[in-house]
């Protein structure tokens, strides 16, 4: 049982996270939407947009390649933008800092990709910035594994 104790502890300070605290699930109308495998569509923070995010396969250690779409909500007629930005941390372990990418976006299929590395399982939070000549606005949403 100590064996087993002292490890957690080792392998909690290797990561450098420092131990996690561990909320209860929020069901709260606020919270941002999870996601697993399957796409989800949902408006951005301020409703500028509707979002479409789908992931290849269920979130996991490593890589893991995200796929969004944008639609303006006034006449759900495509985006302009041709990147966006993509903020990713983990709520509970700020010392983690926050990590970015730009998701490219490609004509022929109509969507904006990106990969993302997970350091550690847990819970991420994914925040898309979608900035659209005057236009800008954000959506965030979690995924846990
Ligand atoms: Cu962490």
């Amino acid at each position: 049982m100590k064996i087993r104790i002292l490890s957690f502890i080792l392998f909690l300070s290797f990561m450098g996270c420092g131990p996690m605290n561990k909320k209860p699930e929020d069901s709260s109308a606020n919270s941002p939407s999870s996601l697993g495998s399957s796409g989800l569509t949902r408006f951005s923070k301020d409703n500028q947009f509707l979002v479409y995010v789908e992931s290849a396969s269920k979130p996991t250690w490593g890589e893991n390649i995200y796929r969004f779409r944008f639609k303006y909500s006034k006449n759900l007629a495509k985006t302009s933008a041709q990147t966006i930005t993509v903020q990713y941390d983990m709520p509970t372990m700020p010392s983690m800092g926050t990590s970015e990418e730009i998701a490219t976006y490609n004509p022929e299929d109509d969507f904006f990709t990106t990969t993302l590395f997970f350091t550690m399982s847990g819970r991420w939070q994914i925040t898309l910035k979608l900035e659209d000549g005057a236009l800008q606005d954000e959506y965030t949403f979690e995924i846990s594994f």
